[in-house]
């Protein structure tokens, strides 16, 4: 009986393969998307859409091509966002931050020091309110699947230590096209330029700025180190990236194809952010290893920082209204808590 029964079990099991199989074949298109990124192939977020793309073509049976695209080539954030609003591009990914020209609530996650660790970034990106001002997007022509993490982000120049806020003075720094960013750093006395991501190695080896903010693992892939002296360790916020598709273009797939690329994006986003983590844990000693001369900021003065970029917060809660404002604060309680 036991071995009728497992045998029954085991057609059934291959019916079910062969029937899902036949599904498959009706429901995926041969489709080539495209999909931009803007650091380069040797990076957390390249290995990451690697991944993501290993996953779509295996979960469609091969019908289903990515072409990722690294190193800005499709263009810079901002740049991309717009080819996907129009059609013109099916995929990317990139800065919550730079999206806020398109969907003002994206802000939120430009509090500074909003997130302690990344636990709780994981728990209110992943839960009702990250998915709340994701969906935000579609109005405006973009799909988001899944927040990847950037990270915490660090304070790099080539003019000095920072070991107090008035180093900082009439420092040039770049900044993300946002502005939160830009008031944040003028806040704390530098002298703010926002640039898009694709021109800053330039801008920083030709010295049209001196400085810039970043996670450790960027400043390793982006070679910033070659051209930055001084590192401070400011962890003054923590920066998503968010895995976006065209709404056009999302509109026209089949249910079973858009699960294909929902599931690979919720893959590649647990890949990721563990490759991040791990990648960002040893990425301090490479740097310092590289010439870089680390420096911790003075817990005091690190008060002193965090004090004055509170005055950016009211600014933030009214542009993304102050139901999202206190959504986010709960949220972050309640991770904190946890
Ligand atoms: C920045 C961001 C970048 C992202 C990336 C190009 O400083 O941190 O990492 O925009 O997708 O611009």
């Amino acid at each position: 009986m036991k071995t009728f029964r497992r045998t029954l079990l085991a057609a059934l099991s291959v019916a079910a393969i062969t029937c899902s199989f036949q599904v498959a074949a009706q429901d995926f298109k041969p489709r080539i998307i495209r999909f931009g990124y803007g650091l380069n192939e040797v990076s957390n977020q390249g290995r990451a859409t690697k991944l993501f793309a290993e996953e779509v073509e295996k979960a469609s049976g091969g019908k289903m091509k990515v072409r990722a695209i690294g190193a800005a080539a499709l263009g810079s954030d901002v740049q991309m966002q717009q080819a996907l609003i129009g059609g013109a591009q099916e995929m990317m990914v990139g800065s919550t931050a730079t999206l806020v020209g398109i969907t003002k609530e994206m802000a939120i996650w430009d509090t500074p020091f909003l997130f302690n660790n990344a636990k709780e970034a994981d728990v209110v990106l992943d839960g009702p309110v990250g998915q709340k001002v994701m969906d935000k997007l579609q109005e405006k022509g973009l799909v988001g699947l899944v927040y990847w993490e950037n990270g915490f982000r660090n304070l790099t120049n080539s003019k000095r230590p920072v070991n107090k806020l008035e180093d900082m003075d009439g420092i040039k720094l770049r900044v993300m096209q946002n502005n939160v960013f830009l008031d944040s750093f003028k806040t704390l006395g530098a002298n703010a330029v926002p640039l898009p991501f694709s021109e800053l190695f330039t801008a920083l080896e030709t010295k049209t700025v001196d400085g810039q903010e970043n996670p450790y693992n960027t400043i390793l892939s982006s070679k910033f180190y070659e051209v930055q002296k001084y590192l401070t360790v400011t962890n003054h916020v923590y920066s998503p990236w968010i895995v976006l598709v065209s709404k056009k273009y999302w509109d026209g797939l089949s249910k079973a194809e858009q699960k294909v690329l929902l599931d690979a994006a919720k893959k590649s986003r647990d890949f990721e952010r563990q490759d991040t983590r791990a990648e960002a844990d040893k990425a301090l000693a490479d740097l310092k290893a590289k010439g870089m001369q680390v420096n911790e900021l003075p817990a005091a003065e690190a008060s002193r920082m965090r004090e004055k970029l509170a005055a950016v917060n009211a600014g933030i809660a009214a542009n993304v209204g102050e139901a999202l404002w206190k959504e986010v604060q709960g949220a972050v309680a309640q991770a904190r808590a946890a």
